[in-house]
């Protein structure tokens, strides 16, 4: 990943970024085209958790480190992967906007995290995004069933206020997704009040033991 703004700043800030969704919803898309600039059209499902470390960015005077986490959308390879809930700084809910079920998804995801991660569901200080994948797949035919699923995210979304960015892990360069999602994704969490308390008051859960990881740059991930 290449910086947003020119020369690196000091002392990067690591930013741990959570990305939840169902299965299939492109999540891991995403992470590697903004980290390794590839996409992928085989469906691999994540098993348990990975983790991907960005360069360093330098956005708005400041410069950044993320931590993008992966975590499997399917139920049956999801159970290994709650450990790391507690530490995420900024969590990405992702949908397909051609599958409604991932949109009517989104709370049931937003829920869990808040939950595995010591937080109560009532919460709206948490920084979360909303993630609209695949637009590449909006066509005449589908225009308006993928609009239906669109409006039905954005509607929910709207009732916390979260941000929410449609983008394609196809399409999207990997500096536009640059820009667009890693942009939001760092003025959501700057934006947040300093350390809110919700946050604050997390219950630290176990540590427990690293997961299974597809790709193994990780050695600087462990939040534990
Ligand atoms: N057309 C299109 N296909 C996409 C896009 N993003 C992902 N895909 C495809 O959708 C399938 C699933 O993508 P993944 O990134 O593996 O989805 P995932 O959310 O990580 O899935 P799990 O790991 O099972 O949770 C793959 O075949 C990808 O090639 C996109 O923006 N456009
Ligand atoms: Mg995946």
């Amino acid at each position: 990943m290449k910086s947003i703004v020119g020369s690196h700043l000091e002392t990067p800030k690591t930013l741990r970024v959570l990305f939840l969704g169902n299965g299939e919803s492109g999540k891991t898309s995403i992470i590697e085209k903004l980290v390794y600039d590839q996409f992928d059209t085989n469906y691999t499902p994540t098993i348990g958790s990975d983790c991907l470390n960005s360069q360093a960015i330098d956005y708005k005077d400041e410069s950044y480190k993320l931590q993008l986490w992966d975590n499997a959308g399917l139920e049956k390879y999801a159970s290994l992967s709650v450990a790391f809930y507690r530490d995420i700084d900024v969590v990405c809910l992702v949908f397909s906007v051609t599958d409604l079920q991932s949109a009517n998804s989104l709370n049931k995801w937003r829920e869990e995290f808040l939950i595995q991660a010591g937080l109560s569901i009532s919460t709206t200080s948490f920084p979360f995004v909303i993630v609209a994948n695949k637009t590449d797949e909006i066509t005449d035919f589908n225009r308006r069933h993928c609009e239906k699923i669109i409006n039905t995210a954005k509607s929910w979304a709207n009732q916390f206020n979260y941000p929410y960015i449609e983008l394609s892990a196809k399409n999207d360069s990997s500096s536009s997704l640059e820009t667009s999602l890693v942009g939001l994704v760092i003025d959501r969490f700057t934006s947040q009040s300093p350390d809110g308390e919700d946050h604050d008051n997390a219950e630290t859960l176990l540590p427990e033991k690293k997961k299974n990881r597809r790709f193994g740059i990780c050695d600087t991930c462990s939040v534990m």
